[in-house]
């Protein structure tokens, strides 16, 4: 099992999560306190080859600098490429069984957002667990509706000790009440990537 502090500030972030250059936006962030760090590749016109594959080095480099683990979101390939410290699958994603060995001592991160897709779910080889939306997201058009507090309680209780991360609308305003749900962490894209001082939005998270 990870060490669950790692989860407490979870920042996600892709090249088209920024307001200038999303390298200067994720080192802003990981100079704020973030505690781990995920690229996730989504948008318009997603990186892809060779320029995806520099993107995701440069991350690795700047994640590196602050002792901060890297995480790639849904693709195996690209996280074997460039030496990520762990993979985070959704449930439409490869199953976790199907991960090659070089996953067996990296961070397996999984997305279950209520019951019903926990019970279809193995957590044998699963670090931990992201939970969600917990709130309206303005992030991700597919995620569903929104769990609430109550669903992070209950998720909570079906999940025992494993390591778990809040995501979904998290903002400065309802973030303590995810920690006080059951969530190890909170892993936000919005409220820090958009922030006008990203490293004080990062930092501020940190509080309480
Ligand atoms: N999965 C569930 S909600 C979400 C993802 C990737 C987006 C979270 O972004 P934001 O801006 O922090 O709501
Ligand atoms: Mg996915």
């Amino acid at each position: 099992m990870m060490d669950r502090e790692l989860l407490r500030l979870y920042f996600i972030c892709g090249s088209e999560d920024a307001k200038g250059e999303p390298l200067e936006t994720i080192r802003e962030a990981l100079e704020g306190g973030v505690t781990i760090f995920q690229l996730r590749e989504k948008g318009t016109h997603p990186l892809e080859g060779e320029a995806l594959i520099r993107f995701a080095s440069d991350i690795k480099a700047i994640c590196k600098e602050h002792d901060v683990p890297f995480i790639v979101n849904d693709d195996w390939k690209l996280a074997e490429a460039v030496d990520a410290d762990g993979i985070h699958l959704g449930q439409d994603d490869m199953a976790v069984s199907d991960l090659p060995e070089y996953f067996d001592d990296k961070i397996i991160g999984l997305s279950v957002r209520d019951a019903a897709e926990l019970e279809v779910s193995s957590l044998e080889k699963v670090d931990y667990v992201g939970t969600g939306p917990v709130f309206t997201t303005p992030s991700k058009a597919d995620a569903g509706a929104a769990i609430g507090i109550e669903g992070l309680v209950e998720m909570r209780r079906l999940i025992g000790d494993t390591p778990m991360v809040a995501i979904g609308g998290i903002n400065e305003t309802n973030y303590k009440a995810c920690l006080d749900s059951g969530a190890d962490g909170i892993s936000l894209i919005s409220a820090i990537a958009w922030a006008e001082d990203v490293k004080g939005a990062a930092s501020g998270f940190l509080d309480g």
